[in-house]
């Protein structure tokens, strides 16, 4: 059987991430893109040089060629800049817009029957317009921010409960970051809800609403500290295990950001929910009742990403 192919779009601090991760995990053979020149060669020559260490026995290649991601059956998209100092959402968002065109244009026409993942921010806009750009099917394309978002909030809880992570379930829904909606009431250890849990004094809700206002601000959080950069080990990871949902049809339950037309409401938006990651992409977005606390709060994430495509309209013509 042939190996499975992965392209990675965007070879910084997320892209080699996940490039080593898919190399050591044998999902297939990895190619790096970037459009500077040596740096996705230089990272793909170092990663192949830890298979002999390591054990794993997948290709690694570097390119600026978008010719080379020809028949990826999974492409991973990091490409763009992070906000500077200085920088407007709106001088970020257009920057990101034309990233998101070269790389929908390079993907349609090289790789139209990949499942395509985006991780470039400001996420919930990015992957509406690279799917646009693209022209693939919606349930070929798929945003990561919810299996982060909920990996945060699910090793604060473990941290708080003082039990596995293993054992720790979170339901997150909506956009990314400040807008993310964590449903506690559907988040878990092994079955039991949080909110049992603060009846059998495990937690108190205060502290809930803590680690829930924590999760909120994770990205941030890492942001000052590293201070040149954001996160990266966490998010490749968790983009890891929705290439894996897919390439081993494993029907993975993930909060992603996935394509509405009617769900929840809304249409014609890409908006954090709890989908069925197989062979067939997302297949199934699954829609749950929600309490009134949590309807509101969906509803300003939703409005917040209205806002974005507003402004993507705005700056790009043909969307
Ligand atoms: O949860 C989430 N979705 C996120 C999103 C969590 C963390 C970080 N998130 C966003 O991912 C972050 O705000 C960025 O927009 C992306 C990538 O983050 P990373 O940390 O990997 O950024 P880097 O190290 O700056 O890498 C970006 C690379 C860099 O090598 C550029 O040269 C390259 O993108 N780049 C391009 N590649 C291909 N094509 C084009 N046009 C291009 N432009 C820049």
């Amino acid at each position: 059987m042939a190996r499975k192919k992965i392209a990675l779009i965007g070879a910084g601090n997320i892209g080699g991430t996940l490039a080593h991760l898919a190399a050591s995990k044998e999902l297939g053979d990895v190619v790096l893109f970037d459009v500077v020149e040596g740096v996705p060669q230089g990272k793909a020559l170092d990663l192949s040089q830890c298979a002999p260490v390591e054990g794993f026995d997948v290709a690694l290649k570097g390119t600026n060629d978008y010719a080379d991601i020809a028949g990826a059956d999974v492409i991973i998209v990091t490409a763009g800049i992070a906000r500077k100092p200085g920088m407007s959402r709106d001088d970020l968002l257009g920057i990101n817009l034309k990233v998101m065109k070269a790389v929908g244009e390079g993907i349609k026409a090289n790789a139209p029957d990949a499942f395509v993942i985006c991780i470039t921010n400001p996420l919930d806009a990015m992957v509406w317009a690279l799917r646009e750009f693209s022209g693939l099917p919606h349930n070929k394309v798929v945003g990561m921010a919810g299996v982060l978002d909920s990996a945060r909030f699910r090793s604060f809880l473990a941290e708080e409960f003082k039990v596995s992570v293993q054992d720790v379930t979170a339901f997150v829904l909506g956009g990314h970051g400040d807008t993310m909606v964590p449903v506690v009431e559907y988040s878990t250890v092994a079955g039991i809800p949080i909110p049992d849990l603060i009846k059998m004094g495990w937690s108190t809700q205060e502290r809930i609403d803590e680690i829930v206002k924590r999760t909120r601000g994770g990205g941030g959080e890492i942001v000052a500290l590293l201070k040149t950069g954001s996160a990266f080990y966490a998010p490749a990871t968790a983009g890891i295990e929705m290439a894996e949902a897919y390439l081993k049809d494993k029907k993975r339950v993930l909060p992603c950001a996935a394509y509405l037309s009617g769900e929840y409401g809304v249409n014609d938006l890409y908006v954090g929910v709890p989908v069925i990651i197989g062979a067939g992409g997302v297949e199934k977005v699954i829609e749950i009742a929600l309490n009134d606390e949590a309807k509101a709060n969906l509803a300003v994430s939703v409005d917040a990403v209205k806002e974005l495509l507003v402004a993507c309209k705005g700056i790009d013509e043909s969307l």
